[in-house]
This record gives structure tokens, C-alpha cells and sequence, in this order.
């Protein structure tokens, strides 16, 4: 591995050049890093280092920035870095056995912004260094952490954390190679990750650390796909009956629940992205409220042409609007069957007198939802079939979510609209067969040319639907597969291998951190674990 030979203080001037060039390819710069995802530049030399495994040593320091962390969110954060570090859930590091040759290392962090909004678009790039031994032993030395926004520092931290590790001997925290220099920015701003909770409820604690594990791979989103068909499990204030749907008094969100899931993820760096998907996929709202049904026989979509039906979506987004502050909320809008729409006397009268047929009245469902939306500030996220269907006249301010095939992106922003990527052949992770692989290959870009329109694709999402998923297994069947397409979305692309032999040792390790972490991570690969001695 080169060590490159610029300082700390050069760094600036050389950013944007080496971030353009092509000096940092993927064979290279993967050789011996075991980061996931991989930086935007990473150089490091091969010293190893012992650090004292001890808050007191590893300095938070924010002097000369205009960030004050007031509300402790760095420091909270620096303190589960220690703690995932020393496997704090393991071990009792005993800090009595520590090595006394251990070398100090603080770590000072400076953060430019002050705001500590978390918005589509905030600025999360990071610079990290992290210095080799000081000459004389017990002086301490800092690794440099310096971020624009909170969330660009929170990153570097999960950076720094996969250079540490923990000496079960020593009780020391061990940085590996060093001196380290890094680079990094997401190369997508949207990196999501779907989870649904109508199929199956999933437990406060279960989506928690569907959290945790997603700010370890740095994805930033999460898309609560909160309710569906199946269930109703969250309280909507303005229409109490709606969460009569859920499956038990057990098995259900209050308002204050889905606030304390805003928090949480906000607090490492990740958006909640909510959907109410309409107007197909919501036959639980009728169970409070049968007046939504079409009638009793026929159940969904939802009545398009009774006013109480707008009335209620107005009350729910009213509703979302005080807990779910990301600029976008997802209406949905998929797989709508309009069938009971044909055979219930009133809607196909109401349809008939309105001068439509029935992908009239989907059109009209969707549009006015849209602006029901728009009118509680939100910008739009809409299932793709909406933009195959009448895709000219959604709002300006939709962004198209993709899942049927790779196909619609190119033709969404030629459009000029933004666009989701979700392809099912690859990125559904209730799919079981597709392998890591296929997740790691699949490039939302692909047959998109011009830079303007690659501009408009804001990311994707991978989509664990909750039919066969609940507490017992959706950490192991979202992990793996959900790094490889986490890797597509943060690291530049010509430092993506294009040979996935190449990566897997670096995955298999990132898929061992979290184990260690307490995320019950499948194995990588079907055949076994390959021996040290093989
Ligand atoms: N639920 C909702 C689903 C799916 C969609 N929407 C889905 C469809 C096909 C597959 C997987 C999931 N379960 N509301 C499609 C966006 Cl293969």
C-alpha cells in the first residue's frame, strides 16, 4: 500500500481533485482495508498501534468549531463507538489489565455547521486521520476528525470504529495500520432500507436495532412501510378507530412510540421516510372505519368516491406532519386492483357521472392525495406504477420509487423527475435467493448517461417486506445482502470492484463486526468459512 506523503493541511486544496481522479481504483485502494463501505480515498501506512480503552484518553473534543454539541449527540455517539469497540456487551473490559506500554490516543473532533437538522441532502462527508505512535510513550497524539455537519462526523466515527479493534489480552483498543488518512462522502444522498410492520408488528427494540446495524453501513434512511392490508398497528390521533385494525392491543405504536423511533434514528444519522400506501394495500383501515370499503363484500381500494376518505388520509398526513419531519412522505400507490370499484353499484355510478373510467379515478385518487400531502408540506414519494400510468401529470415535487424491473429509471428521469431504485430482481430482501452478489452489482445509474438526468436518481432502497419476516429472523435476512447494496450507494464508483471476488474477504469482516455488535448477521457465503491455516 502507497502511503501518499500530503499533510492534513493540504488536504483542502486537494479534495475535489482526488476525489475526480482517477488515481484511487478499486484493487488498490481495497488491498488490505477492511472498511465497509469503502471510502472515497483511504491511505494508511503499517504501524500498529495500542490505545488505552478508556473515555478519559479518547478526548471529545469540539474547541475551534462553532458546534457545541449541546444536545450530546457526537458524545453519545463516541460512547457507542467505545463500546461496540471494547464488545462491550461481551466483556468486562477491565481497565486495571491494561497494558502499561499502551500508547494514548485522543481523537478531537471538529464540526463546522452547528445546526444539527438531519435533511435530505445534509452534507455528510467526513475527513479522518489518525496519526502514527507520538515518539515518547504516554504522550497522548489526536486523530483528527473534521466533518461539516454532525451527521458527517457520526460517519467518521463508524469509520473509525471498523480501524479499531479489540486485544483480549491486553484489554487494549488496537488501531491497525497506521497512520491512517481518509476521505469520504456518500455518493447517493438517499440510502434506504424498507421495513414493514403491517405483514408482521415488529417490537420497538427489533426496529432499533434495524437502526443501529444501519448506521454501521451507513445507510440513512428508513422507509417504515407502517401500515398495510394486513394491519393497522399505529395511532393516528385524528381518526382513533383507525388503529382498532392492529393485530392486538399488544401490537401497536403509539404516537409517542413512533416520536421516540424518529429520535432514535435522527440520533444516528438516519430519516424515517413514512408511507401510508393507498389506495390499494389498506384494507385494515376499515376495521375502525367501515365506511372506507367499498362495502362489506368487497374491501379495497379504498372508496374513491366517498369525501370521508380524503377526510381521513388529510387527518393521517395532518398527523405525520408533527411526528415524521423528512422532506418526502411515500403515498404508495401500487398494485391497485379496481375491481370492487366495477362492482360496487355507488363508486361505479359515482365513476360514470364523473365522466372517468377506472384508471381515471386511480389518477384522481392519487393526485388528490398528492396535494393533500403537499398542503402539510411535504414533497412526494409515489410506487412507480403511478409515473408507467400517468406519469406527466404527478406533481413536480414526486419522486418515482422503482421496484417492478431496472427499467423505469431511465425513462423517470429523462422525464425529469427523481427516482428511487428498488428493482425487485435485486434488491428485495424477502427474495431469498438473490445473493450478495446481485446486491452489489446491481448500479442504479445503469443506461443513464447524461449527468443532468444521473442527478435526478437520489439513491435506492432495499426492501425487506414483512410478509415471512418478524423479530425472529429479519436481522439475518436483511444481513448480509443489505451492505453489498449499501457499498453501491456510499462509495464512488470507480472504486466499486467490478469483480466481487474482490470484496468478499472485506464483507465477510464487516458481516463478523456485526455479529460482534450483537446483529445476528447470516454468514456470507454457503460454503463454509474458509480456515486460517487453508
Ligand atoms: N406490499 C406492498 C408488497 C409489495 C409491494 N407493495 C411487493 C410486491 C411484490 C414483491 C414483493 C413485495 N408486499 N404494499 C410492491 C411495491 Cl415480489
Amino acid at each position: 500500500m502507497a502511503l501518499h506523503s500530503f499533510s492534513i493541511l493540504l488536504l483542502p486544496l486537494f479534495f475535489h481533485f482526488i476525489l475526480t481522479s482517477a488515481a484511487s481504483r478499486s484493487s488498490d485502494i481495497a488491498g488490505g482495508v477492511r472498511i465497509w463501505p469503502l471510502p472515497a480515498l483511504v491511505t494508511h501506512g503499517g504501524q500498529r498501534r495500542l490505545c488505552v480503552a478508556n473515555t478519559k484518553d479518547f478526548r471529545l473534543n469540539t474547541d475551534g468549531s462553532n458546534f457545541t454539541d449541546a444536545s450530546g449527540i457526537l458524545k453519545e455517539g463516541f460512547l457507542r463507538l467505545l463500546d461496540v469497540v471494547r464488545v462491550g456487551h461481551v466483556v468486562d473490559a477491565n481497565l486495571s489489565r491494561l497494558d502499561s506500554s499502551a500508547l494514548l490516543l485522543g481523537i478531537h473532533i471538529i464540526v463546522s455547521s452547528p445546526s444539527e437538522e438531519l435533511q435530505y441532502g445534509v452534507d455528510e462527508s467526513y475527513r479522518l486521520s489518525v496519526p502514527a505512535p507520538a515518539p515518547a510513550p504516554g504522550k497522548p497524539a489526536y486523530a483528527y476528525l473534521q466533518a461539516r455537519t454532525v451527521y458527517g462526523a457520526l460517519h467518521g466515527l463508524q469509520t473509525f470504529s471498523q480501524l479499531c479493534s479489540f486485544n483480549f489480552e491486553s484489554r487494549a483498543i488496537e488501531v491497525r495500520s497506521v497512520p491512517w488518512n481518509i476521505i469520504d462522502q456518500p455518493r447517493f444522498s438517499y440510502r434506504g432500507l424498507l421495513i414493514d410492520t403491517s405483514r408482521h408488528y415488529q417490537p420497538l427494540p427489533v426496529i432499533k436495532k434495524v437502526i443501529d446495524s444501519m448506521a454501521y453501513a451507513k445507510l440513512n434512511v428508513l422507509h417504515w412501510h407502517i401500515v398495510d392490508t394486513q394491519s393497522f398497528p399505529l395511532e393516528i390521533p385524528s381518526f382513533p378507530n383507525l388503529w382498532l385494525g392492529a393485530y392486538s392491543k399488544q401490537e401497536r405504536y403509539t404516537t409517542a412510540d413512533a416520536e421516540e423511533i424518529v429520535r432514535y434514528a435522527q440520533r444516528r444519522g438516519v430519516s424515517v421516510l413514512a408511507e401510508v400506501d393507498i389506495p390499494g394495500h389498506a384494507l385494515s383501515w376499515g376495521v375502525g372505519y367501515p365506511a372506507l370499503w367499498p362495502s362489506k363484500d368487497c374491501k379495497q381500494p379504498l372508496d374513491v368516491s366517498n369525501e370521508f376518505t380524503f377526510k381521513v388520509i388529510d387527518g393521517i398526513l395532518s398527523d405525520f406532519s408533527k411526528i415524521f419531519k423528512y422532506r418526502f412522505v411515500h403515498l404508495g400507490g401500487d398494485e391497485v386492483d379496481t375491481t370492487c370499484w366495477r362492482s360496487t353499484p355507488h363508486i361505479r355510478n359515482w365513476v360514470r357521472k364523473k365522466g372517468m373510467n377506472e384508471s381515471d379515478a386511480h389518477k384522481y385518487f392519487v393526485l388528490r392525495a398528492q396535494n393533500i400531502a403537499l398542503s402539510h408540506g411535504y414533497e412526494l414519494v409515489n410506487w412507480e406504477e403511478t409515473f408507467n400510468d400517468f406519469g406527466s401529470e404527478l406533481s413536480r415535487k414526486t419522486v418515482v420509487h422503482n421496484w417492478l424491473g431496472i427499467g423505469v429509471a431511465p425513462k423517470v428521469v429523462a422525464a425529469g423527475l427523481r427516482c428511487i431504485v428498488s428493482n425487485q430482481d435485486s434488491w428485495y430482501l424477502d427474495h431469498i435467493d438473490p445473493s450478495w452478489e446481485k446486491f452489489y452489482l446491481n448500479e442504479p445509474l445503469k443506461n443513464i448517461t447524461d449527468s443532468k438526468q444521473q442527478k435526478l436518481v437520489i439513491g435506492g432502497e432495499v426492501c425487506m417486506w414483512g410478509e415471512s419476516v418478524d423479530a425472529s429472523n429479519i436481522e439475518q435476512t436483511i444481513w448480509p445482502r443489505a451492505a453489498a447494496a449499501a457499498e453501491r450507494l456510499w462509495t464512488p464508483y470507480d472504486n466499486l470492484a467490478k469483480d466481487t471476488n474482490q470484496v468478499f474477504a472485506r464483507l465477510a469482516h464487516f458481516r463478523c463486526l456485526l455479529n460482534q455488535r450483537g446483529i445476528e448477521a447470516a454468514p456470507v457465503s454457503g460454503l463454509g468459512r474458509s480456515a486460517p491455516w487453508g
